[in-house]
């Protein structure tokens, strides 16, 4: 990580292969969610039958999503465990169908190596692991696949993170923790132009952990591509008193705040929207003239 507070991208891969679709990254891109589990946090299990993620998954491409995230397990605070079974009849359903019909890569939202094998098989081009890789046999699965893969920092595990986080300097130790995810993933054979990083908002976060890391993104800023999840999560909902369906603009400020530091990729329920923001991020990029 560098104390760069350079704008953008510089020196990092600026296109990712995702298994035959280009991501490009020259300009800050958005990431669309869809969760395909009834116990959703955002959508209430709505988009969990087939037929209607297919079609919230080309609603997010219209509306100019570069990348579409399926995840059939919920990670938010306290979520019960999805076992394989379960998570595969889920997502690759859903893969199956969408990769034919999308322009755009299909990330798969999973920290199993079954599931990861099983969704690039269907056609998914990335893997977002918010485990980054710490599971038994992860890392020979990513490494395996040679698609891209997002490696997320969280403390603790999705059941108990928000018990009592401690860091006494959050930016560095999620720092620490996404080097030393980056050197096992390169150590294991995963090809460096192929790796993302997240710090993970809200993963064994406080309210003050989660503001501390969006004001110091830049310094997370380095040889990855850095992707960023803020939306609709309890660090815009707490600090607005604001339920989960009212926290769009916040959302979109934290959005516009993770670019202009540095953040490649939005990973959003709001695609509209955060493409909208986006674009004007992209548009004050400065100029060399
Ligand atoms: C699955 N998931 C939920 N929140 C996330 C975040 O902030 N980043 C990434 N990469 N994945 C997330």
């Amino acid at each position: 990580m560098t104390e760069s507070s350079a704008f953008f991208i510089t020196e990092m891969v600026s296109r990712m292969n995702c298994a035959g679709k280009k991501l490009d990254l020259s300009t800050p891109q958005v990431m669309g969610i869809l969760n395909v589990t009834p116990d959703s946090f955002s959508d209430g299990g709505r988009w969990s039958a087939t037929d209607a993620a297919i079609a919230q998954a080309e609603l997010m491409v219209e509306q100019g999503a570069a990348i579409i995230d399926i995840g059939g397990e919920s990670t938010r605070p306290g979520a019960p465990a999805v076992t394989e079974a379960d998570e595969l009849a889920r997502v690759i359903p859903v893969i199956e169908a969408l990769a034919p019909r999308l322009a755009v890569p299909i990330s798969i939202d999973t920290s199993k190596p079954a599931v990861m094998r099983a969704a690039v098989a269907a056609g998914a081009g990335m893997v977002n692991d918010v485990m980054a890789l710490q599971a038994n046999g992860a890392l020979a699965a990513a490494a395996e696949l040679a698609v891209p893969v997002c490696l997320m920092h969280m403390q603790g595990s999705p059941r108990t993170m928000q018990a009592d986080p401690q860091y006494d300097d959050v930016v560095a130790e999620v720092g620490e923790f996404l080097n030393a995810r980056v050197g096992a993933a390169i150590e294991a054979g995963v090809v460096a132009d192929n790796i993302l990083l997240d710090p993970g908002f809200g993963f064994g976060k406080t309210l003050a952990h989660n503001y501390a890391l969006l004001s110091g993104l830049e310094r997370l800023r380095g040889d990855f591509p850095l992707l960023v999840g803020m939306s609709r999560k309890s660090m815009l909902g707490n600090l607005l008193g604001k339920p989960v369906d009212q926290r769009l603009h916040a959302g979109l400020a934290a959005a516009t705040i993770a670019v202009m530091k540095g953040a490649a990729i939005v990973r959003t329920h709001d695609v509209a929207e955060t493409v909208d923001a986006l674009k004007v991020c992209a548009a004050a990029k400065p100029q060399n003239n």
